[in-house]
This record gives structure tokens, C-alpha cells and sequence, in this order.
């Protein structure tokens, strides 16, 4: 008989197939018994009448416990009451891997470190599915977003010396070279690809040591990072808004299912489009001084300061050109007032915080030189990276969008830890 997954179902109807899936729930009145079987593709209602089958069968179908493995083969019937629109009429069941009385994830309520633990268990879960679709969703979409531009993907080095943002660096031994450190961010190679390709973006993961248990940190997450010869910092927000606003509409109309789901209010998202709101930090500064805020100029903005910003505006909110000792050394001098720097946070609304950082790149030699010197970066390890600006520089900017964070606001997800499948945080390796 023919094995077809419960998505393909629909084009069966009348025909008699064999599907292969997981329990997930079985109740029985006594003569007629319903199990709904998961395959990943689908959920699937099976039906049995004690009268239309062998004893033995009725019997076997009785004993099925959560999870286990089957396949089960009947006629598909349309039942427009059904999950998915159809029902299999069983007339055959076997048992592939039988799953004890003591499947740990029951339903009923469980704390989040006993889910956490049981991760790959969890994931079983409609909502963890959901939220995996729309993973995968998204990461489509960014791949066709830059590809339908012309951008080439570049893939850094996740092995690299010690170069990147100022967040704590995880280390290995790397031979006779000393130490290596996971990347924490592909950009400075990205910008070396941009002189060599013009338009280019990575994709990959990225690492940092920071000892932080917000919700909204993870110590390995994904980041893509777009960077692009001769835009300025200008052209690079109205790209991400572009990207932003792109993701958003995908979402809604491809996986729309899913965000029902995890119960999302789509009307916030049917809001999200160019343009966002565009404030100056100075703006902001001033924003959250009269909403009470005690964040003084010069500081960068705390995740209140971001919910307190965003609570004014129904999308997402440009926080630009911050003050210089608040962000990284390879940020353009703001040429209007050089206490500042050409950069953009982008704030998602409803409190999700920020999901990109990006920046226009200094690309005068001897600023930039400075700047590696005044915060006391080793020189030797940025002769490389200072090259770009000895050897034809160019105006350029990118950015980088956090995969999780991007996740976790479209989904609705309280914390970043579900938005991946094996999240890793300062108090969690395993599994
Ligand atoms: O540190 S960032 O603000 N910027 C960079 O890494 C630049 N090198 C990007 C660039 O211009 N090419 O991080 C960018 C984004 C940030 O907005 C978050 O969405 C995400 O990366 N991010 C994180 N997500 C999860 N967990 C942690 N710890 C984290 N840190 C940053």
C-alpha cells in the first residue's frame, strides 16, 4: 500500500494508503476508538470500529500508548471535521517502537527548566512546530530577499582571532597560534567581500560570552549581516525596513496557520510598513527624560529605555546616530556632530527590543586607526581591516538582524529560548 505523509493527503481521498507518525492522543467510547497521529507534516484523526476489525487489532489499537511509533494503513475519507479536513478509516496497524507509560512531557502544565531539559522531546509540540515553520519561513525569505537583489551570501570564518564586537569572546586552543575565538560577528570580513563583490551578506551563527540571563539573550545565536558598497547610513535603514517589512508580509501570508497557533494578535503585525519611525538619539534621550527615564547622554539605551520608546509607535522605531563611546570603533564619525556616530538600532514595538544594529563603516585610514588605538584593540590583529582603507577605500555601511530576536517578535514568543530549536544560554548546554 501506498506510504504518503498526512500533508499529501488531500490529493488520496477514497483511496486506501498507509501513513507512519507518532500518538499523540487516543480515546476510545468503546466501540469505536479515534487516535490523532503526528507526522511532522500534519496531524491525522484514525478511526477504528471495533465491529469493522480482527479482535486482535481492536485489542492492539486499545493498548497504544503516547508516542509511539506506528503506521497505520485505511481508506482516506474527507471529514470536514477532522484536523486537516481528512480521516483514516484503519484496517491495519503496526507497532514500530513502542514509547512506555513514562513519556516525560504529559498534558499538563510543566516549568520551563523541566521543558528545557526535555527539549528534544518538546519539540514534538504544536506550538514548538509552529514556531519552527516559521524559522524556516524566515530564513527562506532572507535568502530569496537578498537573492532577488543581486547580493552574494558569503560564509565567514567562525574560527577567528580576536576581532569583533566588545562582548565576551569564547576561546579554544587553536594550535601553535594561541587561542581562537568564536566569531561574534562576520562583519569585518563582510566588509572585505563588499570591496571585493559590492553587495554581500552573511548568514551563520554567532557567539558571545556575555553573562547576561535576559530573555532576550542567548550566548549562541544567528545573525545575518548585509553589508553594501557606497550605501550610507541613509540607504542602509531603508534597507532594513525594506528587509523588516518584507519578513513581516511573508510571514503573514505563508505561514498564517502557524501564527494562529501561538495565538498571535496579527493586527500588530499587519501595521509593519515602510516607513518606520525615525528618531534622532538625541530625540530619544529627551523621550525618555520626560517619561521618567534617569538614562543621560553619552549612555546607551537599557532594554526599559527600548520598551519606554516604542510603547509611543505602533512599528518599529530607528533609534540613529549615538553618541561615539556608546558603540563599536568601526562606526562613521556623524560628519554633522562628531560626538556621534552614523548608526541605527531598530527597536521592534510591543517591548521586543532591538533585532538590528548596523551602521555606516569609518572609512577614513587615519580615524579609524585612532579609534582602534583609543580603545586600546590590538593594532596588529586590524592591519588586515585597515587595508580596506589603505587600498581604495569606499563609502559602505550594513547591518546585522538577530535571527532570534526577529523570531521571537514575530511569533509573540516572551523569550528568546524557544525561538531556536537547541537554545544555548550561560546556564544551558544541554541538551
Ligand atoms: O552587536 S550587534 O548590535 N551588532 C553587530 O554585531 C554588528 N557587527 C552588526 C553589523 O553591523 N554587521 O548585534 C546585532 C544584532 C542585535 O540587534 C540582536 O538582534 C542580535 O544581533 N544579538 C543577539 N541576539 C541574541 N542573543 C544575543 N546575545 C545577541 N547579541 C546581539
Amino acid at each position: 500500500m501506498a506510504f504518503v505523509r498526512i500533508s499529501g493527503l488531500s490529493s488520496e481521498a477514497g483511496k486506501n494508503v498507509t501513513v507512519r507518525g507518532w500518538v499523540t492522543t487516543v480515546r476510545s467510547s468503546g466501540k469505536v476508538a479515534f487516535l490523532v497521529l503526528r507526522d511532522g507534516t500534519g496531524l491525522l484523526q484514525c478511526v477504528v470500529v471495533k465491529t469493522a476489525v480482527s479482535p486482535e487489532l481492536w485489542e492492539r489499537f486499545a493498548q497504544l500508548t503516547l508516542e509511539t511509533s506506528i503506521a497505520v494503513s485505511g481508506e482516506v475519507r474527507a471529514d470536514a471535521r477532522a484536523p486537516g479536513g481528512f480521516e483514516l478509516g484503519v484496517s491495519d496497524l503496526t507497532i514500530i517502537g513502542a514509547s512506555p507509560l513514562d513519556y516525560p512531557i504529559q498534558p499538563k502544565e510543566h516549568g520551563i527548566d523541566f521543558l528545557l531539559d526535555h527539549r528534544h522531546l518538546w519539540l514534538r509540540s504544536p506550538r514548538q512546530r509552529a514556531i519552527a515553520s516559521i524559522r524556516n519561513e524566515l530564513e527562506q525569505a532572507i535568502h530569496d530577499f537578498f537573492y532577488e537583489r543581486q547580493f552574494l551570501r558569503v560564509d565567514t570564518p567562525i574560527l577567528t582571532a580576536a576581532i569583533g564586537e566588545r562582548s565576551g569572546l569564547f576561546s579554544t586552543e587553536y594550535f601553535d597560534e594561541g587561542n581562537a575565538y568564536l566569531a561574534q560577528t562576520g562583519q569585518l570580513y563582510g566588509e572585505a567581500a563588499a570591496a571585493a563583490w559590492g553587495k554581500i551578506y552573511t548568514f551563520g551563527p554567532t557567539f558571545r560570552a556575555e553573562k547576561s540571563k535576559t530573555r532576550r539573550h542567548l550566548t549562541e545565536f544567528w545573525m545575518i549581516e548585509p553589508e553594501v558598497a557606497w550605501n550610507d547610513s541613509n540607504d542602509n535603514m531603508v534597507l532594513q525596513e525594506e528587509l523588516v517589512s518584507y519578513l513581516v508580509r511573508r510571514t503573514l501570508s505563508n505561514r498564517r496557520a502557524e501564527l494562529v497557533e501561538l495565538e498571535r494578535d496579527l493586527s500588530k503585525l499587519e501595521s509593519i510598513k515602510p516607513p518606520f519611525v525615525r528618531l534622532d538619539y538625541g530625540e530619544a534621550i529627551d523621550l525618555l527624560r520626560r517619561k521618567g527615564s534617569t538614562t543621560t547622554w553619552g549612555e546607551d539605551l537599557g532594554a526599559e529605555d527600548e520598551s519606554l520608546i516604542v510603547a509611543e509607535y505602533d512599528k518599529p522605531v530607528f533609534v540613529m546616530n549615538y553618541p561615539k563611546e556608546a558603540k563599536a570603533f568601526y562606526m562613521k564619525e556623524n560628519p554633522a556632530d562628531p560626538r556621534t556616530v552614523l548608526c541605527d538600532d531598530l527597536l521592534a514595538p510591543e517591548g521586543y527590543g532591538e533585532i538590528i544594529g548596523g551602521s555606516q563603516r569609518e572609512d577614513d585610514y587615519e580615524k579609524l586607526r585612532q579609534r582602534i588605538v583609543d580603545e586600546r584593540l590590538d593594532l596588529a590583529s586590524y592591519e588586515w581591516y585597515l587595508d580596506l582603507r589603505r587600498y581604495g577605500t569606499f563609502v559602505h555601511a550594513g547591518f546585522g538582524i538577530g535571527l532570534e530576536r526577529t523570531i521571537a517578535w514575530i511569533c509573540g514568543l516572551p523569550h528568546l529560548r524557544e525561538a531556536i530549536a537547541f537554545p544555548r544560554m550561560m546556564h544551558r548546554l544541554k541538551p
